[in-house]
């Protein structure tokens, strides 16, 4: 069969992997780009078997990055979730791991000058329309990958990659609190619906009986509790400024119950129907902005003292978030939060598709 061959790089951003692109190697028309990236991933196809996709949704990312013209910024990233079950490609959403994969990527393929002995780049998130920097290490004027930080959900250790958020309250809802409530009730469950970067509705695990240290497979399994969960969901787009969300992935839904080892909170995240091995990105600030949210239901739950560092338990271990936030009433302002990433590059090549995926692509 004759395929068309289109340049990426497929790399670990985070605790995510994925197809990063130039932004002028993918097709302009938004449909076109869509079919060839769902045959470049191999959705839909619950095991993604004939593509690069790997079958979960934090598997099958794509990152699309180029040159920026404002002047704030370096680069543009724009998100995009490709399904692996549905023939669908989302860029309803922002993705804080794949974000990490973007600064490394930028300056491997020159879009931003390496400085010695890292270089910051400035990104301009394509889905929320907010900025955010990401410190690389290049040393020698190259990018190391090498080096001794840690983040939970990925084995080994990496270099560094501290990444800094101005100002992102708001990003996809329109406001921190799009229902203007610290909390609400929601098909007669207590939640929180919050948007500091990415929409989460925080649920206490003890509304549902549970005692939020389950893990994913069982949570997915408990058909009980997905359904409700999902109906909370559906219930809460139009209140948070989404709309119809029956085929977004957002909101997030967040279970939160008390810590179990010494963090502020736990965690179990459902992104929205597959539970999170870990927590997103801007998922956890936002869950960790409703930390010091009075009134809100993760308030109510967390162990938080005046440190601005929240340890954000997950399944697999811990997520720090840094947050400045000035607290007054029952409001918050958030000024700054920042984390730790890490990333690798996987691959650098060409990814196939069907040439009827990408009518007048090069062929081979
Ligand atoms: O919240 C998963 C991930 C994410 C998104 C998800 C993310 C974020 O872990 O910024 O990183 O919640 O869909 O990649």
């Amino acid at each position: 069969m004759t395929q068309t061959a289109i340049r990426c790089s497929a790399m670990r951003g985070g605790t995510s992997k994925g197809l990063v692109f130039l932004a002028d190697d993918l097709p302009a028309d938004r449909a076109v780009r869509d079919a060839v990236l769902l045959a470049a991933m191999g959705s839909p196809d619950r095991r993604e078997i004939d593509g690069m996709g790997g079958a979960h949704p934090l598997t099958s990312k794509v990152a699309v990055v180029g040159r920026s013209g404002r002047a704030e910024a370096d680069v543009e990233y724009l998100f995009l979730q490709v399904w692996p079950d549905r023939p669908e490609v989302s860029d309803k959403q922002n993705c804080g791991n794949m974000l990490a994969a973007v600064g490394p990527f930028a300056i491997e393929q020159g879009l931003v000058a390496a400085k010695e002995p890292e270089t910051p780049v400035r990104i301009w998130m394509r889905n929320t329309q907010t900025l955010a920097t990401a410190l690389i290490q290049t040393p020698g004027g190259r990018v190391s990958y090498e080096g001794d930080a840690r983040i939970d959900g990925v084995p080994g250790t990496h270099a560094p990659i501290p990444i800094e958020f101005a100002d992102v309250a708001g990003s996809s809802c329109g406001a921190l609190l799009p229902t203007g409530n610290a909390s609400d009730v929601i098909e007669g469950v207590r939640v929180t619906c919050i948007d500091n970067g990415m929409p989460v509705v925080c649920l206490a695990a003890a509304d549902f009986g549970l005692t939020g240290q389950e893990s994913p497979a069982e949570l997915e399994g408990n058909a009980e509790l997905t359904k409700r969960v999902e109906a909370i969901r559906l219930a809460a787009g139009p209140l948070m400024n989404l709309g119809d969300v029956t085929s977004a992935t957002v909101p997030k839904m967040s279970l939160l119950a008390p810590p179990a080892r010494g963090g502020a909170i736990a965690t179990r995240t459902f992104i929205p129907h597959r539970v999170h091995e870990a927590i997103g990105v801007l998922g956890a600030v936002s869950v960790a902005t409703a930390c010091v949210l009075p009134g809100s239901v993760a308030h109510d739950i967390a162990v938080t003292g005046s440190a601005a560092e929240i340890e954000v338990e997950h399944p697999t271990g811990f997520f720090t978030v840094t947050i400045e936030a000035k607290v007054s009433g029952g409001t918050v302002e958030v000024t700054r939060s920042a984390l730790l990433r890490t990333a690798r590059l996987l691959m650098r090549g060409e990814v196939f598709v069907p040439a009827s995926a990408m009518p007048g692509g090069a062929s081979l």
